[in-house]
């Protein structure tokens, strides 16, 4: 028998709220790290709240497989590519996809912008996601079969309709190979939209496309737990997402929109990238 979907959402919820406000009460331990390198940090509190996240899920579901963000996925290679499918799998098969703290650098340095993202795929598609912030209190969430939220509240889309007239958010590529200068899709969209914006954490940048307070996203050097849970809430707050690529470990080029403004952004973006 398939898992009610409800059931997998109120999981999803439990396990990020213990998980993001494990990392909210111990706010002084921000910087205990096991690894800090040029541009990354392996926090000691992102190990521990995956664990935390992983135990909850274990609990009511013992048998479903879990990508944890801080698990070793170098070697996995990338599938083909399939049309509404975030990363291609078994169809019956259920991956809960976890990013323990999304925006590991500002919550190391007390900034208030980071959560806990928990998205659940079956057959590669997602079919429920949670989006949590624990320093602002908000809980962005979605299934495949209901709308987007925001603290219960339906959330939607904007209806900006030209890039000129929109806030782009995006990041900073950290491709070792130099393969993407890091700020070459930055710098086409501060040429063609109204703002660029760089805040840090895509799952909440994402979410803020989905609540219609920026118009789209894009982003190259990003990871498949970054974006699992709020691709479907994008998507369920009417708005379109798009795996542009698919790379080894599970990385990814993935642009989020509000939907009118997504073929413009992406002609942009591939012209940067060189793919036009
Ligand atoms: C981060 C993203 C951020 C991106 C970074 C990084 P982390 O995730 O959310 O937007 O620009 O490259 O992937 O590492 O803080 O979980």
């Amino acid at each position: 028998m398939s898992t009610p979907i409800d059931k997998l959402l109120s999981c999803a919820t439990a396990a990020a709220r213990k998980a993001g406000d494990h990392a909210l009460a111990n706010l002084d331990r921000r910087r205990d790290a096991d690894a800090i390198t040029h541009h990354d940090v392996k926090l000691k509190l992102d190990v521990e709240c995956q664990a935390i996240a992983e135990s909850v899920v274990r609990e009511i579901f013992p048998d479903h497989t879990i990508l944890g963000e801080e698990d070793d996925h170098s070697s996995v290679a990338p599938p083909a590519n399939e049309d509404g499918v975030l990363w291609p799998m078994e169809a019956d098969e259920i991956l809960w996809v976890i990013d323990p703290i999304d925006g590991t650098v500002n919550f190391s340095h007390g900034m208030p912008r980071w959560c806990c993202s928990i998205g659940i795929l079956k057959g590669g598609r997602p079919v429920a996601g949670v989006v949590y912030a624990p320093a602002s209190g908000e809980l962005y969430a979605a299934t495949c079969d209901s709308a987007a939220t925001c603290n219960g509240k339906a959330i939607h889309v904007s209806d900006t309709t030209a890039l000129e007239q929109s806030i782009v958010m995006t990041g900073v590529d950290r491709h070792k190979d130099g393969s993407v200068p890091p700020l070459s899709v930055f710098n086409a969209i501060a040429n063609t939209a109204q703002r660029p914006r760089i805040m840090g954490v895509a799952a909440l940048d994402m979410c803020s496309v989905a609540a219609g307070q920026a118009d789209g996203y894009m982003e190259t050097g990003i990871f498949l737990w970054d974006v699992a849970a709020a691709a479907l809430i994008v998507q369920q707050a009417g708005g379109q997402v798009e795996i542009l690529k698919r790379e080894p470990g599970f990385r990814l080029q993935c642009q989020a929109t509000n939907g009118p403004i997504h073929e413009e952004l992406k002609g942009v973006v591939m012209g940067a990238l060189g793919r036009a």
